[in-house]
């Protein structure tokens, strides 16, 4: 028997976890209480990492399918196949035709995320597309504006605030998202118990308003709306405090001039909540010795997200909140990628059929499924996916399902057969989470405190199993290798591995040396991690810009106020609509853990919640199937009744709908749901990123 400090890559929490194997067996997953960050906090998805491991469902050998049906090939068979296709392909088209989709576990796998770029790079194709256009992309705009650097995202103080507003985040849920941080539910209660206010802005009483102070019901998607007039009550209040950030912008006191129109009480009937209750907050605020405002998918995924997140921004800095204890703070990891990483290019490119802005070398995923279908030079004739399954989770699913059907290749990196990998010619299934060496690069700095640890592989690879970086590069060397092309990078890169690019992080970087003196060795000799203290401020060193100042980008965002002005106050008829938002639960992850049996038993999961009124108004019975409709599409589901969602709206989760032919899951395709993604509409977009509406999309429905 042996126990191994590792960490779980679920979600985005690290939770510390110890892992009991016997031989080959895992026989234990617990919280890891020698942890100093989690402190032995897990959630019941920690277990599933077992199942993972032990599911029959999963591939644990390349498959080829060979007349409808799949074939174990050996992995030189299915690299060298895979490569010839795609070098075939690109040679009669040319790059573009081959494109290629990025899926959520790439965030949480160093490997993939150090080295896959070498295989997209070799690709030589712009056809690049990510869960990032159906997610946090807001952010990495505002980020790249506002301070040079689309990762350079500043999370929430949660230890130290006095006042933390929620906006669209459900983190009991979710465990947290673009802020690192294990036991949530423990530090939001001790906001209060040091008497400060979690005050949560939600259509729905979601988990997290059920612990909160204080909750509003919003109507979907008309955040900017409150934001402005926030922003428009600070200062008709004169609370403004704009004086320490002078420094590094000079500019902030013109905000005022940009929200004239929007006093709280002209937004208030538009978003539901009333003009006094909006001042309060804005006053509380403003006066509590720290706070933050937070906002996530529910502000980020409709369709004004990016000046959602740029708004909320404005609000910290404008109440003196950025850069300070309390407040929106940049953590300091002990890797830093972000000086090795691009910036982020806005609007270099556009798609080629509706002409979208292209983010970090990616176009909005919404535009991939018209891609495919489209005839014309640059067609996406072939499609590699890494870690996606964007049939599931992406809008107009459907769409993208027959697209997918037409190529003429497609190969996939996962480990299952899924809704999208099942129109594959070859998978290429790399290990699992806990037979991989772990560093969290990624999320460590979104940490709401500096740390750092290392988990090594629980197991040792053996002779026939790949990770994925080991997949990627073996494709770009015998790709190079098939254009003839020199390849020695390839090899001196598996020499270096992609823990010797950590380590090289690490030794350079900022606790490299002195006191923590931080390598790979050292964090190998402290297994459960190193704590390196409370987040500190950092400007201006967190800035990108060469001046070293915010950049408020007026110029860039402001002009979506008109968007918001003309979409609210010159409204079209939708009094037969209700508003569709996304749900997540907490024993769920996304599309891919619907074939664990531990995580659905409750049968209640993929389900419409719909409150008592729309109910009853439409004859609709509690557990009764319903209809709704969309433009895009309809979908029949199990109506769940609740007063935990505003009138007029339906909460129905994303990453359901198993039981399309061939896919692999057994288990998930008896509770097979159905797909939200049947409804989203790929045509509806937030207009500044491109990235995808998954919130606030217009419906009707019947009994
Ligand atoms: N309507 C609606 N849609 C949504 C959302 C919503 O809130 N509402 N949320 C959106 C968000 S935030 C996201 S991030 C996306 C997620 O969307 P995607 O990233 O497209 O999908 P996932 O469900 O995360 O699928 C992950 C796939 O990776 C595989 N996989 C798991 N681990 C590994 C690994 O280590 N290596 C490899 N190679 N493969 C692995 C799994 O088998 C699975 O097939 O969904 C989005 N879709
Ligand atoms: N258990 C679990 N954890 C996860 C995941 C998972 O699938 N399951 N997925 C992971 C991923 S990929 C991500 S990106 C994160 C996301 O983490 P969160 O951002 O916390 O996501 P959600 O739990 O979907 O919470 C979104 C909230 O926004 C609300 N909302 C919807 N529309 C609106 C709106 O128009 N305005 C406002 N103000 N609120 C709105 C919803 O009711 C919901 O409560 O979670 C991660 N963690
Ligand atoms: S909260 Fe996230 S990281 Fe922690 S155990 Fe659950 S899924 Fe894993
Ligand atoms: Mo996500």
């Amino acid at each position: 028997m042996k126990k191994h400090h590792s960490t779980c890559t679920l979600c985005e929490a690290m939770c510390g976890i110890e892992v009991t194997t016997e031989g080959d067996n895992i026989t234990a997953i617990v919280g890891d209480k020698q942890n100093p960050f989690s402190q032995g906090h897990v959630c019941p998805k920690a277990a599933t990492l077992k199942e993972l491991y032990d599911d029959p469902d999963r591939l644990r050998q390349p498959v080829k399918k060979v007349a409808g049906k799949w074939q174990p090939i050996s992995w030189d068979e299915a690299l060298d196949f895979t490569v010839e296709k795609l070098h075939d392909i690109q040679n009669r088209y040319s790059h573009n035709p081959v494109g290629i989709y990025l899926g959520n576990p790439n965030a949480h796998n160093f490997g993939a995320i150090l080295f896959g770029p070498y295989f997209y790079k070799a690709l030589k194709s712009f056809n690049r597309y990510s869960a990032t256009s159906v997610d946090q992309l807001p952010h990495h705009i505002v980020s790249r504006q506002l301070f040079g650097h689309q990762n350079q995202i500043p999370v929430p103080d949660i230890d130290h605030t006095d006042y933390f507003m929620i906006i669209g985040g459900n983190p009991l849920a979710s465990n947290g998202s673009i802020m690192t941080v294990p036991y949530v539910k423990k530090r939001l209660k001790a906001i209060q118990q040091r008497g400060g206010k979690v005050v949560v802005i939600d259509p729905k009483r979601s988990e997290t308003a059920d612990i909160s102070s204080e909750h509003h019901f919003i109507k979907p998607a008309t955040d900017a709306l409150l934001l402005l007039a926030m922003i428009n009550s600070l200062f008709a209040q004169g609370l403004s405090k704009v004086e320490r950030l002078a420094e590094f912008t000079s500019d902030l006191h013109q905000v005022a001039d940009y929200v004239k129109a929007y006093p709280p009480s002209r937004v208030a009937d538009h978003v539901g909540i009333s003009a006094v209750d909006i001042e309060r907050m804005v006053r509380e605020f403003a006066t509590a010795n720290s706070a933050v405002c937070y906002g996530r998918m529910g502000a980020s995924v409709q369709r004004f997200g990016t000046l959602n997140q740029y708004l909320i921004m404005l609000f910290n800095m404008l109440t003196d909140n950025l850069d300070k204890a309390g407040g929106m703070m940049f953590t300091q990891p002990a890797a830093d990628y972000l000086p090795h990483s691009g910036r982020g290019s806005i609007g270099k490119g556009k798609t080629r059929v509706r002409g979208l802005p292209s983010f970090g070398g990616e176009y909005p995923v919404s535009a991939l499924a018209e891609e495919i279908l489209t005839e014309g030079e640059g067609q996406i004739k072939a499609m590699v996916l890494g870690a996606g399954n964007p049939v599931l989770t992406t809008p107009n699913g459907p769409q993208l399902d027959r697209a997918f059907e037409s190529l003429e290749f497609m190969v996939a990196v996962d480990f299952y057969v899924t809704e999208s990998t099942r129109h594959a010619d070859v998978i290429l299934p790399p290990v699992t989470a806990l037979e991989r060496d772990h560093y969290d690069l990624v999320f460590h700095k979104f940490a709401v405190r500096n740390f750092a640890k290392f988990s090594p592989a629980v197991f040792p690879l053996s002779e026939n199993k790949r990770t994925d970086w080991q997949i990627y590069l073996a494709l770009a060397e015998k790709l190079e290798a098939k254009r003839g092309n020199n390849t020695e990078l390839y090899q001196a890169l598996r020499q270096k591995t992609p823990l010797g690019v950590v380590d090289d992080l690490l030794t350079s970087g900022r606790y490299g040396k002195g006191e923590h003196s931080l390598s790979i060795d050292k964090l190998i000799a402290t297994p459960p991690g190193i704590d390196l203290g409370p987040l500190q401020a950092q400007l201006p060193e967190a800035i990108y810009h060469s001046d070293k100042k915010i950049d408020l980008g007026f110029d860039y965002f402001m002009p979506d106020i008109e968007r918001v002005e003309q979409y609210f106050f010159e409204p079209i008829d939708q009094s037969e609509s209700l508003l569709l938002i996304g749900r997540r639960h907490l024993k769920t992850n996304n599309s891919w853990s619907h074939n664990s049996r531990r995580m659905t038993k409750d049968s209640r999961l993929c389900t419409a919640q719909i409150h008592p009124f729309d109910a009853d108004r439409h004859g609709i019975a509690n557990g009764s199937l319903m209809t709704i409709t969309s433009r895009v599409g309809q979908i029949k589901i199990s109506a769940e009744v609740t007063e935990k969602i505003m009138q007029g709206v339906i909460a129905v989760p994303h990453g359901w709908g198993h039981d399309k032919e061939g896919v692999g899951w057994q288990h998930a395709k008896q509770q097979a749901g159905v797909s939200v993604n049947e409804l989203t509409d790929e045509m509806v977009l937030d207009e500044l990123s491109g990235n995808a509406v998954l919130n606030g999309v217009p419906v009707t429905i019947s009994a």
